[in-house]
This record gives structure tokens, C-alpha cells and sequence, in this order.
């Protein structure tokens, strides 16, 4: 893997909050790898983990997804982050036949230090995120003031359910 470029010098690193999705091949150890992966790059430090959910694919087929959500602190700048996930993403054998189709792993940066982004590339906060629940949840079990009660009053009836408490990556983080 090509190693990204740091931020600016000096710069302070950035609370980041990544979204890890799976629905093929052995979606948990792909979960676990990529927290793993992301620990290792540059400047990064995983430093919570969400609980692990199940969840029915939305606006989607395919088996059900895995999905939980990490938060980062990151020295690199987001465009670069953005590359490294992507990276980790074809490590783990993720192929793109069509917008939407079953992965064996997606990583998606939902919010990037309070900043607003929006480049062909890379759009901050990710703009579907108030629409579903498999990120609501996770993200509200690690920072719940950043998420809105209505906004997860209105994703309640998406079928989701809680797999494992906060510790199922504990070994790969570090707890
Ligand atoms: N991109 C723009 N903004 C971002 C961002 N904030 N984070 C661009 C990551 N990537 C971002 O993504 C397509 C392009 O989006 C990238 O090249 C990047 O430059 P992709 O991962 O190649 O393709 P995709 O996953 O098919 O599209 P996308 O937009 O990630 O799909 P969604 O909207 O994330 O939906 N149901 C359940 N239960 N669980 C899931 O995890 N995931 C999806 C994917 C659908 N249904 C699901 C789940
Ligand atoms: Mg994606």
C-alpha cells in the first residue's frame, strides 16, 4: 500500500468517525482486519469501537451487512484518509460491479472533524447517514450528542440488532 501523505505540519489531529460495512466472505475477521489496518496508518489511532450489528441491506440486495462504527484520531488530511480506506477496501478483495452491490468491505468516513466537504471524491458529513439506522445506531452508541433523536426515531422500524457489545474488537484496537 502506498503510504498517504500527513496533513500540515503542526496540524492538530482530527476526530474522525468511519463507517465499516460487510455483507460477503467471513464479514467479521474483514471488520476486524480493517481496524486493525486503519491503527496502522500514519499519525492514526482507532481509539473507540462501536458495538457490532446486524442488519437487512437498505436500498440493496444481497445477504445481510455487519456493521459497526469506529472513531479515529487522524493527522492526515481527509483526501488521503479517503485514499488509505479505499486501499484497505481492495486489500480485502472489495470489487464494484455496480453502485450498491454486495462487498466484503465497506469504509465510509461519516464525519471528519467538524468539517464540510464536498469534492467529486469525497463528500462530509456523508449525506446518507440520517437515512440509516446501521450507522445512527453504532455512531449513537459512541457519541450520542452527535446524533439526533428524531433522525433515529425515523430510521426505527430498519431492521438492525445489536450482535455484540463494544469489546467484540477489542484485541485489534487494543481496548
Ligand atoms: N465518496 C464520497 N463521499 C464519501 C465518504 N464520505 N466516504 C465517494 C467514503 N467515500 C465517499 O463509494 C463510491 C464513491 O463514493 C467513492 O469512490 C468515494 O470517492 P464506493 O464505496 O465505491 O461505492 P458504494 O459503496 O456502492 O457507494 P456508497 O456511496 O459508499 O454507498 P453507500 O451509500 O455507503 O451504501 N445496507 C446495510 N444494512 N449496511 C450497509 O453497510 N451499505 C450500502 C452502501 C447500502 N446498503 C447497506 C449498506
Ligand atoms: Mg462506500
Amino acid at each position: 500500500m502506498n503510504l498517504p501523505d500527513l496533513g500540515e505540519e503542526g496540524e492538530r489531529p482530527a476526530l474522525v468517525y468511519v463507517g465499516l460495512g460487510a455483507n460477503l466472505g467471513e464479514r467479521e475477521a474483514a471488520l476486524r482486519n480493517a481496524l486493525a489496518a486503519i491503527g496502522q496508518l500514519p499519525g492514526t489511532l482507532v481509539t473507540r469501537v462501536s458495538p457490532l450489528y446486524g442488519s437487512a441491506p437498505v436500498d440493496a440486495g444481497g445477504p445481510d451487512y455487519l456493521n459497526a462504527v469506529a472513531e479515529l484520531t487522524t493527522a492526515l488530511a481527509p483526501q488521503p484518509l479517503l485514499q488509505a480506506l479505499q486501499s484497505i477496501e481492495q486489500a480485502a478483495g472489495r470489487q464494484r460491479p455496480y453502485r450498491n452491490a454486495p462487498r466484503t468491505l465497506d469504509l465510509d468516513i461519516l464525519w471528519f472533524g467538524g468539517q464540510a466537504i464536498d469534492t467529486p471524491e469525497l463528500t462530509v458529513p456523508h449525506p446518507r447517514m440520517a437515512e440509516r439506522a446501521f450507522v445512527l445506531r453504532p455512531l449513537a452508541d459512541l457519541a450520542p450528542e452527535r446524533v439526533d433523536a428524531a433522525a433515529l426515531q425515523a430510521v426505527a422500524s430498519q431492521d438492525i440488532h445489536r450482535l455484540e457489545g463494544p469489546g467484540w474488537a477489542d484485541a485489534v484496537v487494543g481496548g
